[in-house]
């Protein structure tokens, strides 16, 4: 009995050594293509489509300087407070871009960056189903087609936030800097798992602990 519960102790340390990362963007910003050179930098962020009319959509940066590599990684997510939802459209997708080189107080539909691989979709819910403003959560690792180690090395990630562009819809979450009261900005969060000399020392210590009991 003893032993099974020195190994759940083991366990238990182990897990309490992974470590998380929180990360706010170094920009964020919208654009849209009925207004080509305009920026939104400070407002929300928002996915719109009207019946083909017009589009929107927004793009967000983090630096990654000091970030582990894949290989250590239990997890990584984008995290967005959802404060509205307009038409009918349910899901909202997360691109990869390559490109880095934008900032927030000049980025507008004419200079943005193209969009990449689709890293993640998540349902929000439509006007009707959504349930009032929430928290929504990307896993950014499960489809395989994010360059974490890439990005990691370049020091920054793109990634582009959209909606289906063929019906009325307007998601919007909160950006850096439109999240009143203040706690509700966007953020990665990247929980990394122990490291095998971590792992190593816990099961030395297990052992030496057993041997004195
Ligand atoms: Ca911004
Ligand atoms: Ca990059």
């Amino acid at each position: 009995m003893k032993k099974v519960n020195l190994v759940l102790a083991a366990v238990l340390m182990y897990s309490g050594f992974a470590s998380a990362t929180i990360l706010i963007p170094s920009d964020d910003a919208y654009v849209r293509d009925d207004t080509l050179d305009t920026t939104y930098n400070e407002e929300q962020l928002i996915t719109w489509t009207h019946y083909g009319a017009a589009t929107g959509r927004s793009y967000i940066k983090f630096s990654m300087a000091g970030l582990p590599q894949l290989s250590q990684l239990q997890s990584a997510t984008l995290n967005m407070y959802l404060w509205e939802v307009g038409g009918y459209l349910e899901t909202v997708s997360i691109y990869y871009a390559k490109d880095d080189s934008w900032i927030e107080t000049s980025l507008n539909w004419n200079n943005a960056p193209g969009t990449g691989d689709l890293v993640a979709s998540e349902n929000v819910g439509s006007y009707y189903t959504w349930g009032g403003p929430k928290w929504v959560s990307f896993d950014l690792l499960a489809s395989g087609l994010w360059d974490y180690d890439s990005d990691r090395s370049d020091g920054y990630v793109t990634f582009v936030i959209k909606t289906a562009e063929n019906g009325e819809d307007i998601h919007r979450f909160y950006s850096k800097e439109e999240n009143v009261p203040g706690d509700f900005a966007p953020y990665l969060e990247v929980i990394a798992i122990p490291e095998p000399t971590t792992m190593a020392i816990l099961v030395l210590g297990g052992l030496m602990i057993r041997r004195r009991s």
